[in-house]
């Protein structure tokens, strides 16, 4: 008889969460391996009264189960590539394997959003308060971010340490990391708290912050790592990814920010903060493009004030100036340009179309 994996081809949230116990287990069994006294495991229990789970844990919980349900859509897309390079159902080893790569990258985005949300000072992520924000967190978030990355690499070795593409991989999620915290440092500099210049902002600084504090993690990872789990990361087949992975993923982060202003706090479980922030967000950069001189001195006047009473007026001008209409026209641009680039890829050393067309169509007019 076969199982429900066998004939499947697309995972489930249910199916990729079940997963997720066996690599909580190897993770609590090396924390005991270096002997962590009962008392911190303890405290981190109490830290967290929701969930009965260490520190470490649960921030990777409290990111990955809110109002919504977790997405998961970029560690989900890892067995689904898989399947879609194999063009069958995964055996259980295989989405096992393929499953734990997810996961990995989960762990990743969990390390990001735990100290982004530290940096942006946002308020909820995924429906609840931010991690630093919850009660005996405070800045503890900060360790917890790195044992969350750390814990990519206590997995990787257990799982992968025999694969050929072990070092592969390890270099990739190195290379990945790094390029996210340069597209972050920029997101950072871009946005200073005091001073706020607009003539700082300008969507070719725009497109190198998303390209390298999304794109690489979100979209490249998730099918580099399906390549090398089938031994099939050839130069060729990578950059092929790359190429349409990346323009991919700067349309995700305008949607990000599209959202952040006019998207549904419940919808998207969290409140945007951008406009206080002072963020080089696609939003003001359409605004300044077609800003009139009175409505550019509404933007001088009003953004990156760490007040609501500003906020709301760039929110009203926002509204003036038709940025909702921008945006869609946008999006039908983007993904049409998207297919046109999809059409032409070469599955000779097999690649396949399917993996991106899956990626688009997740992604396409979403609201959260
Ligand atoms: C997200 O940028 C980038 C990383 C690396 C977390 P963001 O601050 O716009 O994300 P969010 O809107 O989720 O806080
Ligand atoms: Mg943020
Ligand atoms: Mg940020
Ligand atoms: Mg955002």
């Amino acid at each position: 008889e076969k199982t429900r994996r066998e004939m499947a081809t697309k995972t489930t949230l249910k199916e990729f969460e079940s997963v997720f116990p066996k690599l909580e287990e190897d993770l609590l069994n090396w924390a005991k391996g270096y002997n962590l006294p009962q008392q911190y495991l303890e405290w981190y229990k109490k830290m967290n009264t929701v969930r009965k789970r260490s520190g470490m844990l649960a921030a990777l919980l409290s990111l990955e189960v809110n109002a919504v349900g977790g997405k998961c859509n970029r560690g989900m897309s890892v067995p689904d590539s898989v399947s879609l390079l194999l063009n069958r159902a995964l055996t259980e080893e295989e989405y096992f394997q393929a499953a734990t790569l997810g996961w990995m990258i989960e762990l990743l985005q969990a390390f990001f959003l735990v100290s982004d949300d530290i940096m942006d000072s946002s308020i909820t992520r995924r429906g609840k308060p931010c991690w630093y924000r919850q009660e005996g967190v405070g800045m503890v978030a900060i360790n917890d971010a790195f044992m969350l990355e750390s814990a990519i690499y206590t997995l990787l070795k257990k799982h992968f340490r025999s694969h050929p593409c072990y070092v592969d991989m390890l270099e990739l999620f190195h290379e990945v990391t790094l390029q996210t915290e340069l597209g972050q440092l920029c997101d950072l500099l871009t946005a200073p708290e005091d001073i706020v210049n607009l003539d700082n902002f300008s969507l070719e600084k725009y497109s190198f912050i998303v390209i390298y504090k999304t794109a690489y993690y979100s979209f490249y990872l998730p099918v580099a790592l399906a390549l090398q789990m089938l031994n099939i990361a050839t130069p060729k087949n990578l950059k092929q990814a790359e190429d349409i992975l990346i323009p991919m993923g700067e349309y995700f982060q305008v949607q990000d920010d599209y959202l952040d202003n006019f998207g549904l706090p419940e919808h998207i479980g969290k409140i945007g903060t951008d406009i206080m922030d002072n963020k080089c967000s696609w939003l003001v950069n359409q605004a300044l493009k077609i800003a009139t001189p009175e409505q550019r001195k509404i933007l001088e006047d009003h953004y990156g004030r760490k007040d609501s009473a500003h906020e709301a007026e760039i929110k009203k001008l926002y509204n003036d100036m038709k940025l909702e209409q921008i945006y869609q026209d946008f999006e039908e641009k983007s993904v049409s340009s998207l297919k046109e680039k999809i059409s032409q890829i070469d599955e000779s050393q097999g690649l396949k179309k399917e993996i991106f067309e899956a990626f688009l169509s997740k992604i396409y007019k979403r609201s959260k």
